[in-house]
């Protein structure tokens, strides 16, 4: 679709950026914070770049204010961060440990401070071990009413503070690689086991909306999902249906729960045919039905282009957590599809497709199909950067990245798509899960590196004085920015 003149941004739209605990925070074990999933996966020998953790971290616990500053000076309008579950109840649902939830109370009173609009989530990954240890974290039923207590507690605290919050970060995400690949903690794979532990994420997702409502909080709610649309790679009908399949699998097997409180009919078929649909109680359905969200959190990163993938054909390869341009393994789900290069994009080192127009095609499907407000929760590139002598840093192409982006979010718009607000991914440069230190995000660099933790300073990227013209001129000035 093409337009004589694109819609401005509206004036309350937040420019924001993001983190989560376990990649920031640091202080994995201070002022009785208990032990996550987290911080036990990361000590099995080879499941992470270089044994990297986030033990340390970029130290963001003892230095946010720090990092706060850094926002304010660049006018951030939103920051998305997620709290720890098991800094708040160290056991996941026993006592609350008060200096955990002081930890977060300040932070937010230092956005607040400093005009800077709150995005709390309420769960990105790092389950308490002790959950995990009782009865099979996500697997137990007992996690909704668990989950339900901890999001009860952090309504109550910030009820008046607190306006964006975001109940499950990427449910797709920690379900299929936790219990399908085994790249992320509990390390299982199982596909039954998985869709239990899935259908539970759902149902303690929609009673924290359910309760959210009830409590009748002041703000909106809503899950982040990780959404990259699929490409068939080319017109055969068959590649077409391959496409298709992967849809159905990895977009609409969440988003139509979400919103709609229900199963897509193919998937739920497969599951049934294959012996491993998930146990459904009574009550559970309706439940699903009441947790409908305000708007919908998209993570976008990437496009998918695929191919027809027979029932004899390839399964899960292993992805590139190296670096290494082109080491991605071909990956499929036999029988459905397999996921191949597009030829008309470029890729990241790390393999990922860069494609801007992707995210107005995921925010255009997300609107027909699901007719809610979108706030773009994640969105960035992930990169070797250089820190030069003089403390400076040329991501040009970060900047190249967001500002493509950007311009295909006011595309979208001025198709017809209601956007809250755009956080990239990250703040700070921060551990990447499985990566190290190595692909970094932030506006602001952070100086240390997988062996060396150094003195964790801190320098401003060019992608830091760029995003700050953009916010400045509400996304009217996309190319010109001065550095100090
Ligand atoms: C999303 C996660 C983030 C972040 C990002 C980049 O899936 O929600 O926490 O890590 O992806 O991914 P990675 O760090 O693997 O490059």
């Amino acid at each position: 679709m093409y337009h004589k003149k694109l819609d401005l941004f509206p004036n309350d739209f937040l420019w924001g950026s993001a983190s989560a605990a376990y990649q920031v925070e640091g202080a994995w074990n201070e002022e009785g914070k208990g032990e996550s999933i987290w911080d036990r996966f990361v000590k099995i020998p080879g499941k992470t770049f270089k044994g990297t953790t986030g033990e340390v971290a970029v130290d963001h616990y003892h230095r946010y204010k720090e990092d706060i500053q850094l926002m304010a000076e660049q006018g951030l309008k939103a920051y998305r961060f997620s709290v720890s579950w098991s800094r708040v109840i160290p056991d996941g649902n026993g006592e609350i440990n008060e200096a955990g939830l002081k930890f977060y109370e300040d932070l937010i009173d230092e956005l607040l401070a400093n005009d800077i609009e709150p995005v709390v989530t309420l769960y990105h990954w790092d389950l308490p071990q002790a959950l995990q240890d009782e009865y099979l974290g996500w697997e137990g039923r007992q996690i909704i009413n668990d989950f339900t207590r901890y999001c009860e507690i952090l309504f109550k605290r910030f009820k008046d503070k607190v306006k964006y919050w975001v109940t499950l970060n990427e449910q797709n995400v920690f379900i299929s690689h936790g219990y399908l690949a085994a790249s992320h903690p509990p390390n299982v794979k199982d596909p039954k086991r998985m869709l239990q532990a899935n259908h539970h994420a759902n149902l303690a997702n929609a009673k924290a909306i359910q309760l959210f409502k009830k409590m009748d909080m002041k703000g909106q709610i809503g899950p982040s999902f990780a959404y990259g649309p699929t490409y068939a790679f080319d017109a055969k009908s068959k590649n077409q249906l391959a496409a298709e399949n992967r849809e159905e699998f990895n977009a609409y097997l969440w988003m139509d729960i979400y919103v709609y409180g229900r199963y897509p009919k193919v998937a739920w078929k497969y599951f049934t045919e294959n012996g491993i649909a998930p146990t459904i109680e009574d009550g559970d359905m309706e439940l699903l039905k009441e947790g409908k969200p305000d708007f919908l959190g998209l993570n976008y990163y990437q496009t998918f282009t695929v191919k027809d993938n027979p029932l004899d054909g390839v399964g899960a390869g292993k992805p590139n957590y190296t670096g290494e341009k082109g080491s991605t393994e071909e990956s499929g789900m036999p029988g459905l599809y397999k996921e191949v290069t597009n030829p008309h994009v470029e890729y990241t080192n790390w393999d990922w497709a860069i494609d801007p127009a992707g995210l107005r095609i995921a925010m255009r499907r997300m609107t027909s199909r699901y007719d809610l407000p979108i706030l773009i929760t994640e969105n960035g590139l992930g990169e070797y950067d250089r820190l030069e002598a003089d403390g400076r840093i040329h991501d040009e192409y970060r900047i190249d990245y967001i500002r493509e982006h950007i311009i295909a979010i006011q595309e979208a718009i001025t198709d017809g798509v209601e956007v809250l607000g755009y956080c990239t991914w990250s703040y700070t440069d921060l551990l990447s899960w499985l990566n190290g230190y190595q692909k970094r995000y932030g506006f602001v660099y952070v100086d240390r590196d997988e062996l060396n933790e150094k003195e964790l300073k801190r320098y401003k990227k060019d992608s830091y004085f760029w995003y700050k013209k953009v916010i400045e001129t509400n996304g009217k000035e996309l190319r010109k920015y001065e550095t100090e």
